[in-house]
């Protein structure tokens, strides 16, 4: 049995109504209904799953770890700045972004809403409503929820380990089911229908534990495995020049965010050789898809020898992603969560893309399921 992190807020907060793709005004993709149809997917697999909807408040303290004071400062004030400024309803979109041909960029930083908007975000998907920062806060605080259980059943795992209960192959596993996602957002600039990065508040808040000590006695290791169709700049960004927590993802390589995720990008100093891109093309199928994951494992992941596996969950590699979409089909799901489950380590998975909302439930409970061992 799973235990699946969630909250009502997931779907009653951050309702933007559009955004733009390919310069058309669109409805908005990163919506309600999506986290809809996945809890209904779990709730009808009750063998498999149990739902929690208790959500600790851990404050603001594990956020200020990975997000800068001015972007949150932004996120929770802009909306009303933005309104009090003449602003459309459907919420704040910048129209000037700093291009990073402009000269002496970072000279001038104006404190109106129009260039604070440009300043804090990359992109025109990120909308930020009355309740965004209601929304993204209350998504960092079920997936620290979801973390701090990790600990407790990681314990318990390792005790039946020793004890002779329980075998290495069935590692325990966890999933905080949350919207908006996270791995987009930078420590101070969101995009991507990002706003906090959830996998890496609740990283560093592992990291950040004083009495969890890993192997060598130090604070716990985890490598993070970002298995979304894009690439987690964010993630990649916040932890680029740290060795612990380890980043890989998979992710297209011709797509959105465009400007970051090749495999030159490694970590920088102390993060040299601790930051692996797999950009993949649009023909990737199943096959390609988990022979490449294997192999990322194999090579980097069980070598790095970490305490915790994070996995920045992702469905948009289905072939009928409505934005994205390798080939991968509802049968590669669970081959997905069986190679994650052969790396032997506890698992936290957090929610973060995938658009075609009637195969949503399908191909998550097949990442998990397969994890479980039952698919
Ligand atoms: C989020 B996640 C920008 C159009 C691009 C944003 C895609 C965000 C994907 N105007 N759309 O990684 O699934
Ligand atoms: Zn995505």
């Amino acid at each position: 049995l799973m235990k699946v992190f969630t909250s009502t807020l997931c779907t009653t907060l951050h309702t933007p109504q559009y955004e733009f793709l390919s310069g058309a005004q669109t409805h908005y993709y990163e919506s309600p209904e999506r986290l809809e149809a996945i809890l209904q997917y779990l709730t009808s697999n009750p063998d498999s799953f149990e739902i929690m909807e208790h959500v600790e408040d851990f404050g603001y303290e594990p956020i200020k770890r990975v997000h800068k004071q001015d972007f949150l400062e932004y996120l929770k004030t802009a909306y009303e700045e933005w309104i009090k400024e003449g602003g459309h309803p459907n919420g704040v979109l910048p129209a000037t972004i700093p291009h990073f041909k402009l000269a002496r960029l970072g000279k001038l930083r104006p404190s109106n809403i129009l260039a604070k908007s440009g300043e804090f975000c990359f992109d025109l998907s990120a909308v930020i409503t009355k309740d965004t920062f209601k929304a993204a806060w209350n998504a960092a605080q079920v997936t620290l929820t979801a973390t701090k259980d990790l600990v407790r059943i990681s314990d318990e795992f390792e005790k039946s380990v020793a004890a002779g209960t329980v075998s290495r192959e069935n590692p325990p596993g966890l999933y905080a089911l949350v919207r908006p996602p996270g791995h987009h957002a930078q420590s101070d600039v969101c995009g991507g229908y990002c706003f906090m990065n959830n996998v890496a508040i609740a990283t560093q808040w592992l990291i950040d534990q004083p009495d969890l000590k890993g192997k060598d006695g130090g604070p716990k290791k985890i490598a993070i495995l970002d298995i979304d169709f894009h690439h987690g700049n964010g993630t990649q960004e916040i932890f680029y020049t740290v060795s612990n927590p380890l980043y890989t993802s998979l992710h297209s390589n011709e797509d959105y965010p465009y400007f970051s995720g090749s495999d030159l990008e490694k970590g920088e100093g102390e993060g040299l050789g601790f930051n692996i891109n797999i950009p993949l093309p649009h023909t990737t199928t199943d096959d390609d898809y988990v022979e490449t994951l294997e192999k990322l494992i194999k090579d980097h992941v069980i070598p790095y020898q970490a305490d915790y596996i994070i996995v920045s969950l992702g469905v948009d590699t289905f072939k009928d992603d409505p934005i994205a979409g390798f080939l991968v089909t509802s049968e590669g799901y669970p081959r997905i969560g069986n190679a994650i489950r052969k790396i032997g380590l506890p698992t936290l998975f957090v929610q973060e893309g995938g658009y075609c909302i009637e195969k949503l439930g399908i191909n998550v409970g097949g990442i998990l399921k397969g994890y479980l061992g039952k698919a």
